[in-house]
């Protein structure tokens, strides 16, 4: 089929691989022109205001360079039940991943690609995840008809022609193919958030050809290919392969008084607080003692030569949660939306100030819910899943070393989930086999994040689950073994800002107060704090925490540090369960670490 003119000089591409690639796409989406994407603010202007010309994007009021998006209402998450890891085998992806046999989604993914860019431009992204000269920059590029996405891409990754140049004539690239799966025909009129319906939506991994195919849906995670599907799924693939780890974790900098530096990366499953651990404003600043960011999601660690584990933010931007952002729960984020900010679905008055819930206190008169509909004052005025996409730099707390190419070296991991029952506010795992358990049966209420029911307890590994690229049974294993090639590991805690009270109160202020409980792993990591030890590990009393200044109740903090063996007990079965489901896969370790559980809680281990 003869292709349009512009779509064919394209093809005038310096790496063979990719020119053949942009060919192959191209003639199957059949796009009415191709556009290669350089990065620049021009470039970001200039598609911004044309999304404005068409009333898809609205500026808004106060906040320079700012604008609002409204998604289409059956479009505003991850869909996890339509996304994808596909290998040859289904043991490969093992029972916590949707598995399709590769050649069988291709053939079903081709046949919805055919045509779907008619009445669209594609554009080409090349990106680095990673800054460019870190040597876990990892070079990929990305295809798609959404102009939102390029957008969001300029922020949220490093997208520049020296990608292009890093790659060279015979360079390997992930490919990212995306499409909002609406073609247009001659004379249709856009939608205004075009998407296609839920059993069309694929969001697609193919971990043996670093490749993506993503179509259907224009929101968050299962669009922006260089955050959940690259940075995790493909990543956490290539990480088993070369023996590195990709993760769902935060990056912060403690600086202790005298100016000593400890970084800690924490795993947190969506919208449990990731943004606001990393922008924590210190309640004991006046102490010496000071927080920066260096990533709010994806974490990648490899062993360095110092026998430690480092750790780079892949990511040059923050997507994240905007309603209970405030001046009160995160200073840092709100200043660092200030200007140069996509919001998408989020409230607005009518003269285009946004609002969502938690910004203040009272919600202004006149407001358009997050669909453009005069506000009832019931419902939600702001989707719970809507976010800010904002550049990393713009934070007033970003750490200077957070674009370092070596990345920093970790003090501390931290596993926590949502959970109102159950886990204490802190406890340490015995040493690095212990830890991997504690993580892999961490469990958490879900949230909007994902489309689905929330407030539902489920297990979710290391926060993983929905973006481990292979068997999870083999990441366990994966875990393992990278402990062994570590000679000094970060200490393993566990964390619950969520314990609630018989009446239903949280019992731990959370946000900024959370610094007091990453001292105390500190002073753990130092010899310098004390804990009891309990069947599930150590946990401080509370002298041994610095609660200064702190207004807890004393049975407050008793119960948020208790840990009741009977709750813990009903666990054992729950999590043998869980484990039962990697059959053969399961590493040995983790069985004989929930004997010991259960040996230590006075219950035998079989479901
Ligand atoms: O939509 S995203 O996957 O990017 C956000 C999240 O779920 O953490
Ligand atoms: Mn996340």
């Amino acid at each position: 089929m003869e292709l349009p003119v512009r779509v064919k000089e394209s093809y005038e591409v310096n790496n063979e691989k990719l020119g053949r690639w942009i060919r192959d796409v191209a003639e199957m989406c059949q796009p009415d022109a191709i556009r290669w994407c350089d990065g620049s603010p021009g470039e970001y202007d200039r598609l911004m205001s044309d999304m404005v010309r068409r009333g898809t994007a609205t500026p808004l009021a106060k906040r320079p360079n700012s604008f609002l998006f409204r998604s289409d209402p059956s479009d505003v998450a991850r869909v996890e039940d339509r996304t994808f890891i596909s290998c040859i085998t289904y043991d490969e992806v093992g029972p916590t991943n949707n598995w399709i046999n590769c050649d069988d989604l291709r053939r079903t993914m081709t046949e919805l690609y055919r045509g779907c860019m008619h009445g669209r431009t594609m554009y080409v992204i090349p990106f680095s995840m990673g800054p460019l000269n870190s040597p876990m920059a990892k070079i990929s590029i990305q295809v798609t008809d959404s102009p939102y996405v390029v957008c969001s891409m300029h922020i949220m990754t490093r997208v520049s022609p020296k990608v292009l140049e890093a790659l060279g004539a015979d360079g390997d690239f992930i490919k990212c193919l995306h499409s909002v799966g609406a073609p247009l025909a001659p004379g249709e009129e856009d939608a205004l958030w075009p998407c296609a319906p839920i059993e069309q939506k694929y969001i697609s991994h193919f971990p043996h050809d670093d490749e993506i195919w993503s179509y259907g849906s224009g929101y968050g995670g299962n669009a922006l290919l260089g955050k959940k599907s690259l940075g995790l799924r493909i990543a956490s693939a290539m990480a088993r392969r070369e023996g590195w780890m990709a993760e769902h974790m935060l990056i912060l900098e403690l600086e202790l008084p005298g100016g000593e530096l400890h970084y800690v990366a924490a795993a947190f499953p969506s919208a449990c607080g990731k943004t606001n651990l990393a922008m924590l404003v210190s309640p004991l600043e006046h102490k010496g003692y000071k927080v920066r960011t260096i990533g709010d999601d994806i974490a990648w660690l490899r062993p360095g030569p110092d026998g430690r584990l480092w750790a780079v933010n892949p990511e040059a931007g923050f997507f994240g949660v905007v309603p209970g952002t405030g001046p009160e729960t995160n200073p840092n984020a709100m200043a660092t939306i200030r200007t140069n900010t996509i919001f998408t679905n989020v409230a607005v008055t009518r003269d285009g100030i946004p609002w969502w819930e938690g910004k203040d206190k009272k919600p202004p008169k006149d407001l358009l819910d997050w669909q453009g509909r005069p506000w009832n004052g019931t419902d939600k005025a702001a989707h719970p899943n809507s976010r800010f996409t904002v550049q990393a730099r713009q934070c007033p707390s970003i750490s200077p070393k957070w674009e370092d190419p070596q990345g920093v070296p970790l003090s501390a991991l931290v596993f926590g989930g949502r959970r109102a029952r159950l886990a204490p506010l802190v406890f340490e795992a015995r040493d690095w086999e212990h830890g991997v358990f504690v993580a892999a049966t961490m469990g958490s209420e879900t949230t909007a994040a994902a489309t689905g029911n929330v407030g539902v307890v489920r297990r979710d590994p290391m926060a993983m689950l929905p973006f481990c690229g292979y068997n999870m049974g083999d990441y366990f294993g994966h875990w393992l073994r990278m402990g062994q090639a570590l000679e000094s590991p970060p200490r393993i805690f566990h964390v619950n800002w969520f314990r609630q009270g018989q009446d239903g109160r949280f019992l731990w202020p959370g946000f900024g107060q959370n610094l007091r409980v990453l001292l105390w792993m500190i002073d753990r990591i130092k010899g310098k704090a004390g804990a009891v030890d309990t069947p599930i590990g150590k946990v401080p009393r509370p002298e041994d925490l610095n609660l200064e200044g702190l207004n807890v109740p004393d049975s407050d903090m008793k119960a948020l540090l208790a840990v009741d063996r009977e709750e813990w007990a009903a666990e054992v079965p729950e999590i043998r369960a869980f484990f039962d489901r990697f059959g053969e896969r399961l590493p040995p370790p983790l069985s004989h670490s929930l004997d010991a559980l259960a040996q230590r809680l006075g219950v035998t281990a079989t479901a």
